[in-house]
């Protein structure tokens, strides 16, 4: 199990890593670090059975964050659980180190390295069977976002796991309405998203993505008894809690200068 930490307190602490980090290298895709911080915050504060002592762990849940573009909060909440040192956290995106701007595999309690969209629920479904397989109580979380569905392979994997009775995989979508250069319904519609996921046979629970509670009322509910997966559709802001980068399209891209980095720490009451 990860230390019992505040979700709260560590949402916190993902959100101000991800806006050093980005800063710190001109990096992109805060907003969608911010977008996701409450739900990697609960996630592993004592949701998913991991144990930072032992990465490798073979028993452990897996967690695949299919949106791999958002590498630095993943690396902030390994960090921040134990699995590695936090000081880390400052080579992010430079020469040599291991915390390359998408999710690598090579870093300690990352699962599978993805950036390529699309790929990430067909990842769990794999884990999630092969962990039915193995008689193992094991689970699987996928964490994907919006406009990443508009892959045909996230379809094929929609497809894949109810059939295949995978009740122990549970797909999370950071429904944020945002994608790099324009909203998803201008892009490309999802809605009715929900009966979409239904009708190819999943359990859907739909939340606000930032309510800690409800996030881990969805996420540590016991698996479905008829063998179904579970979607969570979360609604979420992208640029949570930094007001000028809330539902603010250039912030896909665009890292905080230094102006900008102190207006956000003090909005997130932690000025450097
Ligand atoms: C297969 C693939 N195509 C394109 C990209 C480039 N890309 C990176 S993020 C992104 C979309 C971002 O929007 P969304 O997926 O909704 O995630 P958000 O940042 O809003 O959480 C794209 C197209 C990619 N990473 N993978």
């Amino acid at each position: 199990m990860g230390d019992a930490v505040n979700s709260i307190a560590l949402a916190k602490s993902i959100r101000v890593d991800v806006l050093e980090m980005t800063h710190r290298v001109n990096a992109s895709h805060v907003g969608t670090c911010l977008s996701m911080a409450d739900i990697l915050a609960v996630l592993y504060d004592g949701v998913a059975r991991v144990d930072p002592a032992r990465p490798d762990w073979s028993d452990r849940d897996r967690v695949i964050l299919s949106k791999g573009h958002g590498a630095a909060a993943l690396y902030s909440v390994l960090a921040r659980t134990g699995f590695f040192d936090a000081a880390r956290l400052d080579s992010f995106c430079t020469d040599g180190s291991l915390l390359m701007g998408h999710a690598s595999h090579h870093v300690p309690g990352v699962d599978f390295s993805t950036g390529s969209l699309g790929h990430g629920l067909s990842l769990g479904c794999g884990t999630a069977l092969a962990a039915q397989r193995q008689n193992s109580r094991r689970r699987s979380f996928v964490i994907l976002s919006d406009g990443e569905c508009d892959e045909g392979a996230v379809w094929e994997a929609a497809l894949f796991a109810p059939h295949h009775r995978l009740h122990n995989l549970t797909a999370i979508i950071d429904y944020n309405g945002l994608q790099s250069f324009g909203r998803i319904s201008d892009v490309l519609g999802l809605e009715p998203f929900a009966a979409k996921w239904r009708a190819f046979g999943w359990r859907v629970v739909e939340i606000d993505g930032h309510d800690h509670g409800a996030v881990r009322a969805a996420l540590a509910g016991a698996p479905d008894d008829d063998g179904r997966p579970a979607v969570v559709i979360a609604k979420t802001v992208k640029g949570k809690g930094v007001s000028f980068m809330e539902n603010a399209l250039e912030w896909h891209y665009r890292a905080p200068d230094e102006v900008q980095l102190q207006r956000a720490l003090a909005e997130l009451g932690s000025q450097a």
